[in-house]
């Protein structure tokens, strides 16, 4: 992409309406614009982020045999009283009224919208597993939206349901997810620690919440230092193994780690002090096992081997994707802007041409955007009329990870710079050399 044909628009200052820095670095780096109070228009650079995170997820989901699918934002309110969270949910669900006056709601979660999906489809214990996910636009009216995309009013969410014969498969799904979800946010650069949870308006026992440490996260949390040294890395993992997935969730959960909902300070006593962390953390999602809070309510049943109609067992699981963008920047950015890590970043790597206009200049600009586009990456080349200050502003506020420096005088000596925006240092390389490590970097052939 060329930013003189790009839709960019950059802010100046800085915005008063943000309190957290994502909030800022979103609307200075014109990612989003407020619709109005928790709503937000995608504009182009952040709209490329937030689906380069769908696609992760989408990545990792499928990995593990779950499948995609798509149910509606705009819900109708039978069912919701079938499973009598109707009244239940309160004030935060957006009730509709359609022209023939029937009762509809804009979705804050799909529990029930996919039990009847299952309930009119599927009556075979033979049929499951079965684990159905789609990424769609939530609303929950917040009485205080804040934070930009951190805590909206519609939002993106990953949602997960799984359906199964027996407690002790479902609990299979719920570490199988959990282990997905582990993959998921390291690959966006994350480290995110599953923590005991309260389950709220969804339901169960068995929860956890998976927390991104950051002062500016709405959590208060507490943990065991050491389950900041775990990491899931890229082990191989079996997702039909039993063992294998319940070996991670033991992994993961044994340390005392806990939000405040839960939290239990004789069990924290018992860590020692110089181990014991208290710190705030941003939500990024949430796995649920509630076995068959909805199958009873709504007589999702399915035979068994011996011909006995039993309810199946559920649980559900969300990612935040939106928020995830927001989550993202708050672990990761200085005081210029925003650092994106490799795996999220809205284009590979910035060119910034010293000198428009300079024939030379101009041309070596010019094939190294072709060959990196030829290579399949997304190159953004600012070739704008601008002095390198301002262009190496842009550049460090909205974040991409990789820069190549092209000026006149570099050239006569064969070389261009190529600089990592997290540390800041810069080499000079033959452009085919700074070719080749942008290739390797994001694992293309150069
Ligand atoms: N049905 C379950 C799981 S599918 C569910 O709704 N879980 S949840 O309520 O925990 O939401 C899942 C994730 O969505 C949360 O972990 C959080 O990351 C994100 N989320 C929840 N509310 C908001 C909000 N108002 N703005 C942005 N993201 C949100």
């Amino acid at each position: 992409m060329r930013l003189t044909r790009y839709f960019l628009p950059v802010l100046k200052e800085t915005p008063s309406e943000a309190q957290i820095v994502s909030h800022r670095l979103m609307l200075r780096a014109g990612m989003i614009k407020q619709a109005s109070a928790g709503i937000y228009s995608w504009l182009p650079l952040g709209f490329k982020v937030l689906k380069n995170i769908e696609n992760i997820v989408h990545e990792e989901q499928q990995k593990a045999g779950h499948i995609p699918l798509l149910m509606p934002t705009i819900q109708s309110a039978d069912l919701w009283r079938e499973s009598g969270r109707y009244e239940a949910y309160g004030e935060e669900m957006l009730r509709i009224t359609d022209r023939h006056d029937r009762e509809m709601l804009f979705g804050p979660t799909n529990e029930e919208l996919i039990t009847d999906i299952f309930r009119a489809n599927v009556s075979s214990y033979k049929d499951l597993p079965l684990t159905l996910y789609h990424i769609q636009w939530k609303f929950r009216d917040e009485v205080r939206p804040r934070f930009g995309v951190m805590r909206g009013r519609e939002f993106l969410m990953k949602d997960g349901y799984n359906f199964d014969l027996t407690r002790e498969d479902a609990l299979h799904s719920y570490n199988r997810h959990l282990v997905t979800y582990l993959r998921t946010y390291e690959r966006m650069g994350l480290q995110a620690i599953p923590m005991r949870a309260d389950s709220g308006p969804i339901g169960g026992d068995d929860t956890h919440e998976f927390l991104v440490l950051a002062d500016t996260g709405e959590s208060e949390v507490f943990y065991d230092s050491e389950i900041t040294d775990l990491k899931f890395g890229d082990r191989a993992i079996d997702y039909d193994s039993h063992a294998e997935c319940q070996g991670v969730l033991e992994e993961f959960t044994s340390r005392y780690a806990r939000t405040d909902e839960t939290h239990d300070e004789a069990l924290f006593a018992e860590i020692p002090e110089e181990r014991r962390r208290s710190a705030r953390g941003i939500e990024v999602g949430q796995i649920f096992y509630f076995g068959t809070k909805y199958s009873d309510a709504m007589g999702a049943t399915v035979s068994d081997s011996e011909g006995n109609r039993v309810p199946v067992h559920m649980g559900s699981h969300g990612i935040g994707v939106s928020r995830l963008v927001g989550a993202i920047i708050e672990a990761s950015h200085d005081d210029k802007g925003i650092i994106w890590p490799e795996g999220v970043t809205p284009f590979h790597v910035g060119i910034v041409n010293l000198k428009q206009g300079d024939g030379e200049a101009d041309a070596a600009c010019e094939s190294l955007y072709g060959q990196l586009n030829a290579m399949g990456l997304e190159p953004l080349y600012d070739d704008r009329n601008e002095r390198a200050g301002g262009k190496f502003a842009t550049m460090d506020l909205i974040g991409l990870p990789w820069r190549i420096t092209v000026g006149p005088r570099g050239l006569k000596n064969g070389v261009v710079e190529l600089t990592s925006r997290r540390t800041g240092v810069s080499e000079e390389l033959t452009p085919d050399a700074a070719l080749a490590k942008i290739a390797a970097i994001y694992g293309k052939a150069g």
